[in-house]
């Protein structure tokens, strides 16, 4: 049997992403899903892409899901006038190397962004981005909840009693582990691995490592951030 792995926001760390890939030896036996914000703030949003879309080409046990950049990504080609689509992609977004020169998303990273289910459902475990609301009727219909939601209550008869693996709120790597140890019903999972540097919100000290999570083991294996 294979493993079954998660990794969550890598934010345009191509190298970190590779390395961590190597770090946990992937294999074509291995089932793996990605959390989403594969894209802005780090250096590199094209590059991850590019891998992710190469693993998913190679393999058909690899499950990425939508992140909230990829939406607002998405949402702001779509609606967006040209001029302020490359404002937002180049100053606010800052993955710029998604465009090609007409100033336009690359159809393959357009295509893949739209490929993107928001959530996964396994026999034990829920997989999403930010978490659901379960106050709303339909959470599993509530793509903006699934992306965006902060903290979040867990319901025990909504989510099956199955546990939930979300990344989104960088979390610090203390109490990622605490998290696991303890069985939580909800485990954040994102490190924040573009946090390298002081931030006015958080310890960046506490952050800043890209994490995978072994679904069955219960195995955290983390890697340093190595693009910036
Ligand atoms: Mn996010």
């Amino acid at each position: 049997m294979g493993r079954r792995l998660v990794i969550s926001d890598i934010h345009g760390c191509s190298k970190t992403l590779n390395a961590l890939l190597q770090k946990i030896n992937f294999t074509e036996n291995d089932t793996l899903y990605f959390l989403g914000d594969y894209i802005d703030r780090g250096p590199d949003s094209s590059g991850v892409l590019d891998i992710l879309i190469n693993l998913k080409e190679n393999y058909p046990s690899v499950f990425p899901l939508s992140g909230n950049h990829e939406y607002q990504m998405l949402k702001a080609e779509k609606e967006y006038n040209d001029a302020s689509f490359y404002y937002f992609v180049k100053n606010l977004a800052r993955s710029k190397d998604l465009l090609n020169k007409k100033r336009k998303l690359r159809k393959k990273y357009l295509k893949f962004m739209k490929s993107l289910a928001y959530f996964a459902e396994l026999d034990d475990y829920f997989l999403v981005h930010a978490g659901f609301d379960f106050r709303k009727k339909y959470p599993f219909n509530d793509a903006v909840g699934m992306l965006n939601i902060r903290t979040f209550k867990y319901d025990k008869k909504k989510a099956k009693n199955k546990t939930i693996i979300v990344g989104h709120s960088p979390t610090y790597y203390k109490k990622i582990q605490k998290q696991i140890k303890a069985k939580k019903k909800i485990i954040y999972l994102d490190n924040g691995c573009v946090y390298t540097k002081p931030h006015r919100l958080y310890d960046y000290k506490k952050l800043g490592k890209l994490c995978c999570y072994n679904l069955d083991t219960k195995e955290l294996t983390c890697q340093k951030n190595i693009d910036i």
